[in-house]
């Protein structure tokens, strides 16, 4: 059983938990800005967390590959009406931003996770999530989403990864946040080559093994295009569901997801095998 702090409880898994997305961006890697009017995005999120998402996650900045940075005012803008009408409702609420402004603001209006693609690298975004005793997902990236996808290289992707997390998780530590209440994750697709991301998704097992709660992200990215020959992202969702089995069999705790009313079924089902096998 693996434990996870946040800011309103402590979440367990297995069952694997899954994360739903509200992008409320014009130009996210798969619902190209649908989204973006609020009150959609309020409905969307409240229809995921109906469906079986345990987890929301709401991003205002888009991180696909060569997306171009957005402001701290712009991002709270899209962000905040949404995360506060979510968590009014009772919707447990992740905020995905590299910013501490937006991170703040977010915990301030309800959010109880801070999900960072760059692993709070930001200035004063640790101190915001020690001081919050919000639960907080660092997640691994070579890079930037500008550049990330140029020439990714490592030594040995899987080692070089769980180093990286590993190294940050203590450097968090030390600096206040509460290890209960760290999650880790590999950041599939966050410089890395189709090859990099099989090796990673092929070897979840040694990231399991760091005893930290880990969080996958594979849905409907563009190494599942690469894979399948389906183009548009939003067709990824069979696709996706083979990495979500994968990842329950490994020992996963979260898994983010667009579409949770397909994904709710993959996970109790492949979560009943591993459960009949544990026995
Ligand atoms: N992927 C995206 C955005 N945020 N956060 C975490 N922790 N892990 C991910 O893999 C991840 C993320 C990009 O996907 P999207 O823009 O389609 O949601």
């Amino acid at each position: 059983m693996t434990s996870w702090r946040i800011r309103s409880g402590v979440l367990e898994a297995p069952p694997p938990l899954l994360m739903g997305v509200v992008n409320v961006t014009p130009d996210s890697f798969s619902d190209g800005g649908r989204f973006l009017h609020l009150d959609r995005a309020i409905e969307h999120g409240l229809a995921l967390a109906a469906e079986g998402a345990a987890i929301v996650d709401v991003g205002g900045e888009s991180t696909r590959p060569g997306a171009q940075p957005v402001d701290a005012d712009e991002e709270r803008g899209r962000v905040l009406p949404v995360i506060a009408a979510l968590a009014e409702e009772g919707v447990t609420v992740s905020i995905d931003t590299s910013k501490p402004d937006v991170a703040a603001a977010a915990i301030e209006a309800g959010a109880a996770i801070v999900n960072d693609v760059a692993a709070l690298a930001a200035d004063g975004m640790v101190q915001v999530v020690a001081d919050t005793k919000v639960g907080v997902v660092l997640m691994h990236m070579q890079g930037t989403p500008r550049t990330m996808q140029l020439d990714p290289t490592y030594d040995d992707v899987v080692a070089d990864v769980t180093r990286f997390l590993l190294d940050r998780a203590e450097q968090v530590q030390e600096a206040g946040v509460a290890k209960a209440s760290i999650c880790l994750d590999p950041g599939i697709g966050f410089g890395k080559t189709l090859d990099h991301n099989l090796q990673l998704l092929a070897h979840l097992d040694h990231l399991v093994a760091t005893g930290y709660p880990i969080l996958l992200g594979t849905s409907r990215k563009s190494f599942l295009g690469a894979l399948t020959g389906v183009d548009d992202a939003a067709e990824r969702d069979v696709a996706t569901a083979a990495t979500t089995a994968l990842a329950v069999k490994a020992g996963i705790s979260v898994i983010r997801v667009h579409n949770i009313a397909v994904s709710r079924p993959v996970v109790q089902v492949a979560d009943a095998i591993v459960r009949r096998g544990n026995t």
